[in-house]
């Protein structure tokens, strides 16, 4: 079977039969966009939405960046960054071949190319979907953490960066020697407030690096974006489904939803695609759109992600077949999420129905371990904003504190059935440690979690309104199971 590649895609329609391709000739395509993180997140959302506007504004074809591996380069160079996103629900599959990406770097064998290609005058904005632990942030506080291992280093090393804001502040200084306008920074991650998240993280950085380039990125904008698409991360059952659909060898497709929305602070200087006239949303604040967001999909998310894989459920449409799980979802988000958000209670109801219908959507195995990951870094802008604004209005937490127990009972590693759990996160080892030690002692083990002070701060661990559903939730989960503790709570 042939590979996915230009020829292909450019040869006779009739050979691709109705497989979508790029309406543009690629060679046309030159790069106005660097996006860093160039996972799966970002090729079925932000690389879709460039690949509808580059027929009529082909200044804006996307250069990738893997910070971390190989893998996606390796992918994808041999189909020249060629890929189908596959767009999947209860009534079948659609296909279509995204172009949008014209080269994939790897940072860590062509970091002096990367950083070239960010201080090149024809790329205009810097995109990030580096996750959340890609910040190099405390998530609590939201300030850069100066003693992260990449920080201390890419401050030692300021030509051979490693972190996102190293790169990005290397890029930075090489136009402003040069006598370049800047790019606009624009962070596409889970975080609240994302813009003013990157723009905190990369000024600091650059405070440390000199006041030269600290005043100079203090001319740099920062918007702020809402983005969400479910991805699942692509299994080798997938690529072979795509192959016999499309009949083509595609190393790395994406299985994505059919729902896609965008969300964009407005504030480009040194100018934009017109994202508006592929379905994205120009707004002057979005933060309304990132809290109800992060707080009712994202926490649902990670509450049943810990709940689900503690009773047995392997994906999120599994898990949110289950009466107690729904009911205790659809609960968090009208009872405990909603009001605390400005959204109007109409909007917000809509967009709560319309999620548990994405939840349960059969066609997409999105993994409750892959959500669970990285909960240190997840927790504070999915539940704990949440809990902190609930408190501070005298109400109450039962469902958003069962997530942070199941969270608990998730990173002591070990299963109900007494199996390992594979725990991914930045501070595993330092979680397992105290769970090693606490044992099934609910109270010490809360007690050790919550000094975590990267994931609770200072005041939730001092707050009897917090700690007491916490521990009492965790006491059930270790005791009756997730089921029958989600059960009595839900
Ligand atoms: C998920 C998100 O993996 C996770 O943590 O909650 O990736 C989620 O699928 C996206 O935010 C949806 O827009």
């Amino acid at each position: 079977m042939p590979r996915l590649s230009n020829r292909v895609i450019h040869a006779d329609p009739v050979q691709n039969g109705d497989l979508m391709v790029p309406k543009y000739r690629r060679e046309r395509v030159t790069p106005g966009i660097v996006h860093l993180g160039i996972g799966a997140f970002h090729r079925a959302h932000m690389a879709a939405y460039v690949d509808d506007l580059l027929a009529d504004n082909p200044g804006w074809g996307i250069i990738g960046a893997s910070l971390r591996r190989p893998d996606t380069r390796d992918a994808l160079a041999p189909q020249d960054f060629l890929y189908t996103l596959a767009v999947r629900d209860a009534s079948g599959t659609r296909c279509r071949v995204i172009g949008s990406i014209l080269d994939v770097l790897d940072a860590n064998t062509q970091r002096g190319q990367l950083i070239e290609t960010m201080a090149d005058p024809r790329i205009r904005i810097v995109s990030l979907t580096v996750t959340e632990k890609g910040y190099c942030h405390d998530p609590a506080t939201g300030a850069l953490d100066e003693q992260h291992p990449d920080i201390v280093h890419d401050l030692a090393h300021p030509d051979s960066p490693v972190s996102a804001p190293g790169l990005i502040a290397a890029a930075l200084e090489l136009r402003r020697r040069r006598g370049l306008i800047p790019f606009t920074v624009m962070s596409c991650d889970n975080l609240p407030s994302n813009g003013k998240t990157a723009r905190r993280i990369v000024t600091r950085f650059a405070e440390l690096r000199s006041p030269e380039l600290a005043t100079y990125v203090r001319t740099v904008s920062f918007p702020s974006t809402m983005i969400d698409r479910i991805v699942p991360a692509t299994t080798d059952a997938d690529r072979e489904i795509i192959r016999q659909i499309i009949g083509l060898d595609d190393a790395w497709p994406i299985m994505t939803e059919p729902f896609t929305q965008w969300v964009i602070e407005d504030d480009f200087p040194a100018g934009r695609p017109p994202f508006e006239s592929v379905g994205a949303q120009l707004v002057d604040d979005v933060e309304p759109f990132e809290l109800m967001k992060l707080r009712m999909l994202n926490g649902s998310h990670s509450t049943m992600a810990y709940l689900g894989y503690l009773s047995g459920y392997q994906h999120v449409s599994e898990a949110i077949a289950d009466p107690a799980i729904r009911r205790l979802v659809h609960g968090l988000m009208t009872e405990e999420a909603m009001p605390t958000l400005p959204m109007a209670r109409p909007v917000l109801e809509a967009y709560r129905d319309q999620l548990l219908a994405r939840f349960a959507n059969p066609a997409l195995k999105h993994r409750t371990w892959q959500i669970a990951m990285d909960g240190t870094q997840k927790l504070p802008q999915r539940l704990l904003g949440t809990i902190r604004d609930r408190l501070a209005a005298g109400q109450g937490i039962e469902r958003l504190a069962l997530g942070v127990a199941a969270w608990m009972r998730y990173v002591t590693g070990i299963d109900e059935a007494g199996n390992p759990i594979e725990v991914k996160d930045p501070h595993a080892a330092r979680l397992r440690q105290i769970a090693d030690a606490a044992g099934h002692d609910a109270a010490r083990l809360a007690k050790g979690l919550l000094a975590v002070s990267e994931v609770f701060g200072t005041d939730l661990p001092l707050n009897p309104a917090f700690v007491e559903p916490v521990t009492r939730h965790l006491q059930s989960l270790l005791e009756l199971g997730a089921k029958a503790t989600t059960g009595q709570v839900a």
